[in-house]
């Protein structure tokens, strides 16, 4: 399909400017301390941070007779410098990995590194010098980029000053992904993604409220849709607006969810009635693809978690039953009776096959595929899907939790959905304990951004191959300024 010139016009007058703050580092111990060949010196700027860099160099001894060979590395979270980048044998580019090596012809001198940075640490290696000087660092800036506006951010109040560093946390995460669109990660991949979009647009709502740019990033995928219209997984902004040729199964049905997230909030009827099309081909595509209940591998790539062992078939059938739900609310909403009719017809044929096909009687639990696997992915997802009544769900999800073969969740983002499914059957107090466990074991990890990945099993995890392609702040995982703020609020 081609693109929406109209609604790619629209997206972009609506995306915000990306303002500039200068931040100096914490400490200054390492100004004027001469450097050698091999000398090395850490830079901590006291938080995570999106922006450039200046360095101001001059010298001790005779006159530079010689460049300056400089390898400066870039790290959100302290343990990436104690990663090798030449022993990283992942699949996913090593390009990612934030470091230069320069040389500088003229010393003394102010330069602005090339590229825009992610993270709290920098460090400087003298790879090699002449031995006639050593090089001083005089000064060090951090140019931050945000569009995030923070004097809408109202603090966050509660007894417990753990949830307040947690939506501390949460904020921050959102505010440097916050850039021209909703960028899923500032060190990688630095695009807007639909699935990250869906959640960023929630926690947005309840912090920086910068509405007109979820409706900038909603048209943006609207305006870019896939060969058959389909949502793609994400777009790029530059050099030109361009879907990517990635598309996955549920993030597209999940733009459906966010257009009526973002009509919830705004009551913005131009928008829902611009964009009822892109959400209804979303919905007839996935129906093609899935029927009532296909095999996973039919489906394509379906997120739903980082995880390489989860099998997707039970909730993927779960993420189509949860947008049809927000299908038949929009098509209600404009009128479209016919459309809000049909859908809620196949959404109830749906339902049913979905309790008869995934629902094990004897386990008391939903299972996927042929082998049959009990995941808390599945179980989320079918509860989302209103599968079983709340009730059901209550017990389904406390139940999960006692099976050790059951597949866990890995990414913030899935934990999220845990967290709603949680909410949903009113367990207030079990969701607001895993938000203390899962995100507040980050936190207590030293986190200032929460993570791309977090499995408290195992830190470590990575599904790239390697830990240094990790993404320390990642918005999808901004999930606890959401649910702190509008369901745990002392006000
Ligand atoms: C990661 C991205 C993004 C996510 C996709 C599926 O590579 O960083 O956050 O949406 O995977």
């Amino acid at each position: 399909m081609k693109k929406n010139l109209e609604f790619l016009s629209k997206a972009l007058s609506l995306l915000p400017e990306v303002k500039e703050t200068l931040v100096p580092p914490k400490e200054g111990q390492f100004f004027s301390k001469p450097l050698g060949k091999g000398d090395s010196v850490t830079i901590d700027f006291g938080k995570h941070l999106v922006g450039h860099l200046q360095v101001k160099m001059g010298y001790v001894n005779s006159h530079p007779d010689a460049p300056v060979w400089i390898r400066f590395s870039f790290a959100e979270n302290l343990k990436e410098f104690e990663e090798n980048v030449g022993n990283y044998q992942g699949w996913i580019c090593s390009a990612w990995v934030q470091q230069e090596q320069l040389h500088f012809d003229l010393i003394p001198g102010e330069y602005t590194l090339p590229r825009r940075y992610s993270f709290r640490y920098v460090k400087i290696d003298i790879l090699d010098i002449s031995s006639k000087f050593n090089l001083v660092i005089e000064d060090v800036m951090a140019i931050a980029l945000s569009s995030a506006d923070d004097s809408k951010l109202k603090p966050y109040h509660n007894v417990h000053k753990e949830l307040e560093q947690i939506d501390h946390i949460a904020c921050h995460t959102l505010h440097d992904c916050m850039q021209k669109v909703f960028e899923d990660g500032p060190k990688r991949d630095r695009r807007l993604w639909m699935g990250d979009l869906r959640l960023q647009a929630l926690a947005n709502y309840e912090t920086y409220q910068m509405n007109d740019m979820v409706k900038g990033c909603l048209y943006l995928f609207a305006a870019l849709p896939m060969q058959n219209g389909q949502v793609g997984a994400c777009v790029f902004l530059e050099p030109e607006p361009e879907v990517d040729d990635t598309s996955m199964f549920d993030y597209s049905l999940l733009f459906v969810a966010a257009l009526w997230d973002y009509y919830v909030e705004t009551k913005d009827r131009e928008a829902l009635e611009d964009l009822w099309e892109t959400a209804k081909m979303q919905i007839v595509l996935a129906q093609k693809q899935v029927g009532v209940v296909k095999d996973c591998n039919k489906l394509g790539w379906c997120f739903l978690d980082w995880s390489l062992e989860l099998n997707k078939q039970a909730g993927a059938q779960g993420v189509l039953l949860y947008a049809m739900k927000s299908a038949v609310a929009i098509a209600k909403e404009i009128g479209k009776d016919h459309d809000a009719e049909c859908i809620m017809k196949t959404y109830e044929l749906y339902r049913k096959a979905a309790k008869m096909h995934f629902y094990d009687e004897e386990k008391g639990l939903f299972v996927s595929g042929d082998c049959r696997q009990i995941s808390y992915a599945s179980q989320v997802w079918m509860i989302l899907g209103d599968v079983v009544d709340e009730q059901s769900g209550i017990r389904i999800l406390h139940d999960v939790a006692t099976q050790t073969e059951a597949i866990e969740m890995i990414t913030p983002y899935m934990y999220h959905y845990y967290i709603e499914a949680l909410l949903k059957c009113g367990d207030k107090t079990e969701a607001l304990s895993v938000m203390e466990k899962y995100w507040g074991g980050m936190a207590r990890l030293g986190a200032d951004t929460f993570w791309e990945l977090y499995n408290p099993n195992n830190p470590d995890e990575s599904p790239y191959g390697g830990t240094i392609v990790n993404s320390y702040c990642h918005a999808w995982s901004c999930a606890p300024a959401y649910f702190l703020r509008k369901y745990y609020s002392e006000k």
